[in-house]
């Protein structure tokens, strides 16, 4: 049976999040945080060779990365539902969102997180270009969900489920003030409404409400 290993608000909540999409079954198991370090505790580690979340097991499979396990469920349990081919218009774009999310979006977070951690008052030149990337990022962002209501184009995909934990979880860690970014808080707003959303952050991280605003 398909198992997600879920630490607690973390980028796991996205396979949560797809399982519940895809109403596949699933175990969930969830680990708690060290209270100190907020690292995995030792046996979440030990689930992987590189120990961070999220993992699944699946059948003797252990499988980590985010982009790997959403491309393996859908592939393997989800009849290839939110995962668009060459054939379609949107397939670039599907793409592109689909690594953008983990290849470019979440490094620039974690550049204002590790500084933030610092407590860096005044950013090298690199640290500061680093930094522009995230405000680029946001902007890109917004005029892509100004002018599609998905990030491939006309319809949900695995890209939106890659692509959202940026947007809101990931804030709790790194600030980023939406204000100035109505079409992403417009987005927020309809993901949030997403019974499989809901259902997942309930079971993924009860008591947990994700910025979507
Ligand atoms: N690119 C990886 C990132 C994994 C990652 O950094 N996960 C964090 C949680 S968001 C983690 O495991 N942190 C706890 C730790 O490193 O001990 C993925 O998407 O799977």
């Amino acid at each position: 049976m398909l198992v997600v290993h879920h630490l607690g608000i973390s980028q796991s909540d996205r396979i949560v999040w797809l399982c519940e999409e895809l109403a596949v079954p699933y175990q969930l198991i969830r680990y708690e945080r060290d209270p100190v370090t907020r690292l995995a505790p030792p046996e979440y580690r030990a689930l992987h060779p590189f120990g961070t979340a999220p993992v699944v097991t699946d059948d003797g499979t252990v499988l980590g990365e985010s982009g790997a396990i959403i491309e393996y469920i859908i592939a393997k349990h989800g009849g290839g539902r939110f995962a668009l081919t060459a054939d379609d218009a949107d397939f670039a774009e599907y793409l592109f969102w689909f690594h953008f999310a983990n290849g470019s979006m979440m490094p620039s977070s974690m550049v204002d997180l590790v500084v933030r951690i610092m407590g860096e008052t005044a950013p090298t030149a690199v640290v500061a270009s680093l930094r522009e990337r995230g405000d680029r990022a946001f902007a890109m962002i917004e005029r892509r969900l100004g002018s599609v209501p998905y990030f491939a184009g006309r319809e949900f995909t695995a890209a939106d489920i890659m692509m959202l934990f940026p947007l809101t979880t990931m804030r709790v860690f790194a600030p980023r003030d939406l204000s100035p970014f109505a079409n992403i808080r417009a987005y927020l707003q309809r993901i949030g409404a997403r019974p499989a959303y809901q259902r997942a952050i309930a079971k993924a991280d009860p008591g947990f409400t994700p910025p979507l605003s």
